[in-house]
């Protein structure tokens, strides 16, 4: 086991049972009321306990389009850190690392120590998997072994490449559902590795791969994540997503077999940044007027986006990553008023992997003054959306050990199907009826942070600093 869980509260509020960590913890919130111009402010306090299994099961991860650039990218990488692979470039000797994943590769504070801040790595906070530990497996409508497809997705150094090859040949993607007219026409000449057979005969045969999986690797659990091509959008159909209540029927499934699901498309380059850079610019109290985004990549993806439908479904997921930061400031923005947003992707072939992302930020500041902040990222896009599917599984796994009750409740539930918390990782996440959409980057990341120091009995992080401000 690779875990090192080095937390461990000293509070009477928290006890370590053979099998959990059980932590009560004081819930503290404010409910408003307005009655002729005057908010009523009324603090409110909800006793939980928290239960967080101790054991970590040895996890299995089941990628759709596990042959292609993030797919072969994540699989790599945690080889090369299993290994602990090094590799020479022109710029000298590089090591396997997991920089940009939350958990492995950022740290928080756990409080005052006799030498001032203590910080540790998030991942130390909560018994969690590591990912070297992670076991691999999937579905591709393309059949390259991952060796093969490793060197088609031109992502990871040559040198680095030729220690994996041996490992990775040995991988190999499973036929998968193809139904051409949710994916780019441009990919269908790597479609040689589909099911046959009615869509219900499909469905089982994608169900016994998952069992297959499960019983040859003897792993306890299975998560399958969604990295294959980017689809359009569904059409309405009447009777099944056509309203409220028959769009949550669609997610009944998951709920009732205590199956969680996260959001849509992971938040890794550019709208990451925007969901910081609004946050700051609105927190800050100036108005962005207009935000404009170029991207160009040449990768397999960028190809796929090149088609209009294709295009739009992804055009969607990054739009809508400003909307909550707006909304929340009544004295900037009229009620429906919005910052100009565009959207705009290029595939360019020759870049590659290398996506090149162009923002224009705009804003209102002081007296009529225009303030344009522009920027320029280049990075490769799948170095940074690895990271971001290994965080996805492990907090996932995370959350399926994590019970709670309340003093009102005291019955032990599950975290809601909707798994709201992975919001920090998804461009689009998804909430559970009713409940706000977060995008705001810190908000994002501190409801995670303070959600394992609640399982850990302590208080969320709240940066006063008041020790410091006494005499
Ligand atoms: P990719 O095009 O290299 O890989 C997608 C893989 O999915 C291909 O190998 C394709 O053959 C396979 N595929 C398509 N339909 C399938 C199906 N029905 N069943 C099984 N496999 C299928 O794309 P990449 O770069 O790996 O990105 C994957 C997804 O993640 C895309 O939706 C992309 O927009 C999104 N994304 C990618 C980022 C990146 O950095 N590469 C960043 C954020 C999001
Ligand atoms: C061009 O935008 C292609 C996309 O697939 C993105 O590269 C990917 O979704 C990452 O987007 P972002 O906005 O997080 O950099």
């Amino acid at each position: 086991q690779s875990i090192n869980h080095c937390c461990r509260p000293g509070s009477p509020d928290v006890k370590y049972t053979e099998e959990h960590i059980e932590a009560r913890y004081s819930y503290h919130t404010a409910t408003v009321s307005r009655c002729r111009g005057t908010y009523t402010v009324t603090p409110r306090t909800t006793r939980f306990t928290f239960r967080t299994q101790r054991s970590v099961p040895k996890l299995g991860v089941m990628l759709v389009g596990w042959g292609g650039n993030n797919g072969t990218t994540v699989t790599a990488a945690v080889l090369a850190n299993k290994l602990g692979l090094s590799w020479r470039t022109r710029t000298g000797v590089k090591t396997a690392n997991y920089f940009g994943s939350l958990l492995q590769a950022s740290t928080v504070c756990l409080g005052m120590g006799p030498d001032g801040e203590v910080n540790v790595p998030f991942r130390d906070l909560l018994p969690m998997v590591h990912p070297n530990d992670i076991v691999f497996d999937g579905w591709d409508i393309s059949s390259l072994d991952l060796g093969r497809a490793m060197e088609r997705a031109q992502v990871l150094d040559w040198a680095l490449q030729e220690q994996l090859r041996p490992h990775m040949e040995q991988l190999k993607p499973r036929p998968s559902i193809y139904i051409p007219e949710f994916i780019a026409a441009n990919q269908e000449q790597r479609a040689d590795n589909v099911l046959m057979g009615s869509k219900a005969e499909q469905v089982e045969q994608i169900r016994k791969d998952i069992r297959d999986f499960k019983k040859k690797s003897g792993v306890d659990k299975v998560i399958v994540l969604w990295t294959a091509n980017t689809e359009r959008m569904c059409d309405i159909v009447p009777g099944v997503n056509d309203t409220a209540a028959t769009l949550l029927a669609t997610i009944q499934l998951a709920m009732q077999q205590g199956a969680f699901i996260g959001g849509d498309d992971f938040k890794s380059g550019q709208t990451k940044v925007k969901s910081v850079l609004v946050d700051f610019l609105v927190s800050a109290g100036l108005k962005p007027t207009s935000i404009v985004s170029y991207n160009h990549l040449g990768n397999n993806d960028g190809r796929n986006l090149s088609a209009p439908q294709q295009f739009r479904s992804k055009e969607i997921s990054k739009s809508n990553v400003v909307d909550d930061m707006v909304r929340s400031n009544n004295v900037l923005y009229a009620p429906g008023e919005k910052p100009d947003h565009c959207v705009v992707i290029k595939y360019v072939p020759n870049v590659g992997d290398s996506k090149r992302a162009m923002d224009e930020y705009t804003s209102e500041i002081m007296m009529g003054g225009t303030n344009t902040i522009v920027m320029h990222n280049t990075c490769e896009d799948s170095l940074l959306a690895s990271p971001i599917i290994l965080d996805l599984v492990i907090l996932t796994e995370l959350c399926q050990r994590i019970t709670f009750c309340t003093e009102e409740d005291p019955h032990f539930q599950t975290f809601h199907s909707v798994l709201s918390v992975l919001s920090y990782l998804c461009k689009a996440p998804l909430v559970p009826e009713g409940a706000p959409v977060i995008n705001s980057f810190f908000r994002q990341r501190t409801c995670i942070e303070n959600l394992m120091r609640a399982c850990l009995g302590l208080p969320p992080q709240n940066h006063m600093q008041l020790e410091h401000e006494m005499q």
